[in-house]
């Protein structure tokens, strides 16, 4: 694999080389049963958090340069937990690799009474600043519907995106749209993703483990175009 191969191509490669999709069978938050996991939680080591940065940071430049993100983002947001390496580590690639001068933001789970308090760590939100918010799958979008009204009580921000890691591509219960789309439609704001589920399948197929086996094989590639045949938008 080249580094001029494109950006899902190479992020699929990430994924599976890190482990950080598996494949069995998964009890997801929406109670659905998959056949494949994503696990930001495999991104343990100072190598793979900073390479995740890289490509959250990619991803993002790419859509200013495409005019989808404004150039101007105040600060990233990573809902806590999972999503506190992921703000830090795009903001410093974003700083290091794309020399832009960007802040980063996470919530506290508990307030703190003492000290300097508050619910945010990192650059505090201020009314009209410009958020970038990170996070790792969406299936539902449970996980952002929660985090929004969070910013919106500490200031008058502006959420001017969602950049996640896998958009896993599945309808909502209650309509054929798919979690993405409903989040757009709902907040307002675009939500990209560095890969979706059907062009991870699709690269998977010629990505070889160390013995030169595909880690996507014919048995998976079956699973989880039967689960997306039911759950797929
Ligand atoms: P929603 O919040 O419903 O969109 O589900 C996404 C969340 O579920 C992620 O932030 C994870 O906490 C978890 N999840 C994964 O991490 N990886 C997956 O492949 C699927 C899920 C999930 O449970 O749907």
């Amino acid at each position: 694999m080249t580094d001029t191969a494109s950006l899902d191509i190479r992020f699929t490669k990430f994924l599976l080389d890190s482990q950080a999709l598996k494949f069995g069978e998964f009890t997801l938050k929406s109670g659905r049963k998959s056949p494949y996991f994503i696990n930001a939680g495999a991104f343990d080591d100072g190598r793979k958090i900073a390479t995740l940065g890289e490509f959250y940071a990619e991803k993002i430049a790419a859509e200013i340069e495409a005019g989808a993100l404004p150039q101007d983002i105040d600060t990233v947001f990573g809902p806590a937990y999972k999503g506190i390496p992921l703000g830090v580590s795009t903001a410093i690639a974003l700083t290091s690799s794309h020399g832009m001068e960007v802040g980063y933001t996470f919530d506290r789970k508990e307030k703190k009474d003492h000290g300097d308090g508050g619910m945010m760590v990192g650059t505090q939100l201020r009314d009209g600043m410009k958020v970038l918010l990170v996070d790792d799958v969406m299936t539902a979008g449970t996980a952002v519907r929660e985090v929004i009204p969070k910013l919106k009580a500490e200031a008058d921000v502006q959420v001017v995106g969602l950049v996640l890691s896998v958009d896993r591509m599945e309808k909502t219960r209650d309509s054929d749209l798919s979690a993405v789309k409903a989040v757009e439609q709902e907040f307002g704001f675009p939500v990209f993703a560095i890969a979706n589920v059907r062009e991870i399948f699709q690269a998977g197929r010629s990505i070889v483990t160390a013995d030169g086996t595909p880690y996507v094989t014919d048995e998976i590639k079956a699973a989880a175009d039967a689960y997306l045949d039911q759950y797929g938008a």
